[in-house]
């Protein structure tokens, strides 16, 4: 087997605590890691925090903290929600590990020795107070010519020296890069915005400070540590073992098939990434996949509103696998979405409950009660059974895979959704209930074609919702090791005789009526 596929989330910064947004990158990535693995892949999945940087560091003063403590406190909660996400993720990096420190320093030293890095002077406005840096625009005119930063701080013009990266002289091949890889950047929308600020010209880039202390300190550069963002992406190649290039990880993995990333944070992925890597002679990454942004009931998530979504809140509501499905299934991934409870619900019920879990509810029940509790013996089958087999055995997993590769998670779901209600309406037409007073053996065959049916679309799902897709399977008694898609086809069908277990509702449905406050 050397199909491999390495994925990645950003790395969150540990200055907030997890919402809906961070759950939305992560759980995306588990989604297409499991798709993956299930496909055939050898796959390694990887997200962490990142935990250097004045926010990090103001963020612990205002705690009155150690920094080293406070992160290592806040990464945990990152850590924690893993688990009750069933997020599948292979490692989990820090910044502040000392492997992704040695990676950072090798790398910087690359990028002396190839002549991208050169000292020079930082100028701008800075705000003694923020301990940061404003640019022109954001600033409002004080008094005796002074600026005054939105935060209220005064702000003086100063000169620091800094290291700066050369990414002014990589345009060029940046241009190149994106030409010749069309899919290096997706969705095409954000492809184009990239193309023109690169074309617009590049400045530049400072990538050291000498006014902060928390961070990565430059290799035999006393009192600079690294810009934050140098420090953050290398964290992709850190956690595969750089810069031991001969690390039996790096080998595998590397150049990563997925940077999976926000809209905001984009331009960093797109253009500064490959041009350290390009600078260092390190293969580039092969994508990096920008989706859109959540609000939520119409409005910005934000602390001082009191609207945000915590994952666990999600979990609590709506159920995990249900919130997983939703999330995936309602908004393009790419575009922006808005959370609504209302359409979560309505989602989720007529998907899920009304669905998929009435399907399988219907069909096991049936089975239990006139079949003797095992799957039924089949006669041959006609066109009908026959046209729904095959999109189970045949066309449901090259439909996913087509879209999920292109991350179209939600027009991926339409081939499982569109299988759901044809299913739904086969049950209907073919009527087992009445076919039970006048011809057994058919009642059985429909049945039996159900409950196949049942089992395909569970293996299919098994990605966004892996919990309900396993009980689902159990409820069939799909054997433990014939789960993966190699096993969606007729020669692994379900066995007459088999017996199953008492059916249980997987997919419950959620009341719609809100309790009376
Ligand atoms: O930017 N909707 O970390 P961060 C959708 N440390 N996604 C959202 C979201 C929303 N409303 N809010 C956040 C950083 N996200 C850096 C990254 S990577 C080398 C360093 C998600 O904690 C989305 O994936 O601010 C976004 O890109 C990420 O959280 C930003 O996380």
């Amino acid at each position: 087997m050397n199909k491999t596929f390495y994925i990645t989330t950003p790395i969150y910064y540990v200055n907030d605590k997890p919402h809906l947004g961070h759950a939305y990158t992560t759980i995306a990535c588990d989604v297409l890691a499991r798709f993956k693995r299930l496909d055939g892949y050898d796959v390694y999945f990887l997200t962490g925090t990142d935990e250097h940087g004045q926010k990090v560091h103001q963020a612990a003063e205002a705690k009155g903290m150690d920094p080293q403590k406070f992160t290592d406190e806040v990464s945990q909660n990152f850590r924690d929600l893993l688990p009750p996400m069933n997020i599948s993720n292979n490692d989990f990096i820090r910044t502040t590990e000392e492997r992704h420190k040695k990676a950072c320093q090798a790398l910087w030293k690359k990028l002396v020795a190839s002549g991208d890095i050169y000292l020079s002077k930082y100028a701008g406005w800075y705000a003694v107070r923020d301990e940061a840096y404003y640019g022109e625009d954001e600033l409002k005119d004080g008094p005796n010519g002074t600026k005054i930063a939105p935060s209220g701080a005064p702000c003086e013009w100063v000169e620091e020296e800094s290291y700066f990266f050369k990414l002014s002289a990589w345009g060029d091949r940046l241009l190149e890069l994106y030409e010749k890889n069309p899919d290096f950047i997706q969705p095409d929308t954000r492809r184009n915005e990239v193309i023109s600020f690169v074309k617009s010209g590049l400045r530049d880039l400072s990538v050291s400070r000498t006014r902060l202390t928390w961070g990565v300190p430059v290799p035999d550069a006393p009192g600079h540590v690294m810009y934050v963002w140098i420090d953050a992406l290398t964290n992709y190649i850190s956690a595969l073992g750089y810069p031991d290039e001969n690390a039996d990880l790096y080998k595998k993995f590397w150049p990563a098939n997925i940077h999976m990333v926000g809209k905001d944070i984009l331009r960093f992925h797109a253009v500064y990434w490959p041009a350290f890597l390009m600078a260092a002679n390190i293969p580039v990454q092969k994508q990096v996949f920008a989706h859109g942004w959540w609000t939520i009931e119409g409005q910005k998530m934000s602390k001082s509103l009191g609207n945000v979504i915590s994952p666990y809140d999600l979990i609590e509501n709506y159920g995990l696998d249900q919130s997983r499905y939703f999330l995936l299934r309602e908004v393009p991934f790419g575009s922006d979405g808005d959370f609504s409870r209302a359409q979560a619900i309505t989602r989720i019920n007529a998907d899920l409950a009304n669905g998929f879990g009435n399907l399988a509810q219907r069909t096991l029940s049936m089975i239990a009660k006139n079949c003797d509790g095992k799957i039924p013996s089949h006669a041959d089958f006609t066109a009908e059974d026959k046209a729904l087999l095959k999109e189970a055995h045949e066309l449901l997993i090259p439909g996913m895979r087509r879209e999920f590769d292109k991350c179209a998670f939600n027009r991926g779901l339409e081939h499982f959704t569109k299988l759901v209600y044809a299913a739904n309406a086969y049950i209907d037409v073919q009527a087992p209930w009445a076919l039970k007073k006048t011809d057994e053996k058919r009642m059985q065959t429909v049945l039996y074609v159900l409950a196949e049916t049942v089992r395909c679309l569970a293996i299919a799902i098994q990605p966004v919702t892996p919990d309900s897709a396993a009980k689902m399977l159990d409820q069939v008694a799909a054997p433990p090791d014939q789960r993966a898609y190699a096993h969606i086809n007729a020669a692994h069908a379900l066995k007459p005789g088999t017996p199953l277990p008492t059916p249980e509702g997987v997919f419950p449905r959620i009341q719609t009526e809100e309790k009376a406050a």
